[in-house]
């Protein structure tokens, strides 16, 4: 069967000048599990089984970030190797302690201080090219916009690192901009009237939220491991619904350990009703495929060949569609289980 549209991927290179060495994570330091080979493997599949052309990302103007994240954080962002490998020296950049409750919101002059000021948790290192290969990202996030903008149907943004836990002015969950908002601004900017965000990561996107919680003109829908169980643990619950004028745009669909494809898919259905009523222009997919069953960060029982049904049920909304790629840390699979979203999108 000739499948009846084709999903074009945006992909560069670059994303390869972030390679973090380790993470904080079960209480001890392990090799960083969102690594340069996770994109290289979804290209790969890519390109083995024929999806779409595969083409580079034209380059945008900082402008476009700066409509979601604040020009402090921007600007700490660009700087931060550089005063941290005066103040420390050669190796990967970590915050130390967090604002917390009781404690001052300021931004402290010293780069530890910056460095805990500007992030959520220490599992999101910076080194030498994490700025170049983030801004780059979003410059693929962006690109795919454009295609969607100029006609496509659907596009992939094959970005690393990730996006969504990235908020205004905060980094954490491996994230530092926040692609996909940023994409999404940058189609209502050009003109689309609403559009929707389906985070189908197997965590909440809480930067994602945070961004577009009081708007009424970007509809947030999350499936997530439940905040009482799983990372990070502080935002995702079903009771947060938006605030002011986006009251009621915020749908989260929180699920226990132990979810398998029938009780998602039930979930799936209830997040797909509500994008359907909303009746967005355009649909931004978060695609993280960390719900995989053998996922080492997850608690999903999801397998490969559900990714297919996953990209159908996507299809069947009928709305143009960004995706952009997320977490998903089980390598033996990523491929697979990416480009079956993909593929089951471009037969549904
Ligand atoms: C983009 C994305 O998927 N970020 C995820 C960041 C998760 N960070 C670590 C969370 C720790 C969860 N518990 C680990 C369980 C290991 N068996
Ligand atoms: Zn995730």
């Amino acid at each position: 069967m000739v499948p009846s549209i084709l999903v074009q991927t945006v992909y560069s290179d670059l994303h390869h000048l972030h390679r973090p060495s380790q993470e904080l994570i079960n209480g001890r330091f392990e090799p960083a599990h969102e690594r340069p080979e996770r994109a290289a493997l979804v290209l790969e599949r890519i390109e083995a089984v024929g999806l779409g052309a595969v083409r580079g990302p034209t380059p945008h103007d900082a402008e476009a970030i700066l409509r979601v994240h604040s020009p402090r954080y921007v600007e700490f962002l660009q700087t931060a190797w550089d005063e941290w490998t005066k103040a420390r020296g050669n190796w990967d950049a970590l915050p130390l302690s967090w604002p917390n409750r009781g404690f001052r919101q300021v931004e402290p002059d010293h780069i530890d201080g910056r460095l805990s000021y500007f992030s959520f948790d220490a599992a999101t290192a910076i080194n030498a090219g994490t700025w170049e290969a983030a801004r780059t990202a979003v410059d693929v996030a962006l690109t795919g916009a454009d295609l969607i903008r100029g006609g496509e149907t659907a596009a992939f943004a094959l970005c690393r690192p990730p996006g969504h836990h990235a908020a205004r002015d905060l980094l954490g969950g491996y994230c530092y901009l926040n692609n996909a908002a940023i994409a999404a601004q940058s189609l209502l900017d050009a003109g689309s009237g609403r559009l929707a965000i389906v985070d189908i990561d197997y965590h909440h996107g809480n930067g994602t939220q945070s961004i577009f919680y009081d708007r009424s003109d970007v509809l947030y829908v999350s499936l997530h491991g439940d905040p009482r169980q799983e990372y990070p643990f502080f935002s995702g619950y079903g009771d947060e619904t938006g605030a002011g004028a986006g009251e009621g745009f915020n749908l989260n669909l929180p699920l226990p350990w132990g979810t398998g494809f029938p009780e998602w898919e039930e979930a799936f259905a209830r997040g797909s009703r509500r994008v359907n009523d909303f009746g967005p222009d355009v649909v931004i997919v978060s695609l993280g495929v960390d719900t995989y069953k053998a996922c080492p960060m997850g608690h999903f029982l999801l397998d490969t060949p559900d990714y297919l049904a996953i990209g159908s049920t996507l299809a069947d909304l009928g709305r143009p569609m960004l995706f952009v790629l997320e977490g998903g840390y089980a390598l033996e699979a990523i491929g697979a289980n990416v480009v079956n979203v993909l593929a089951g999108f471009e037969g549904g």
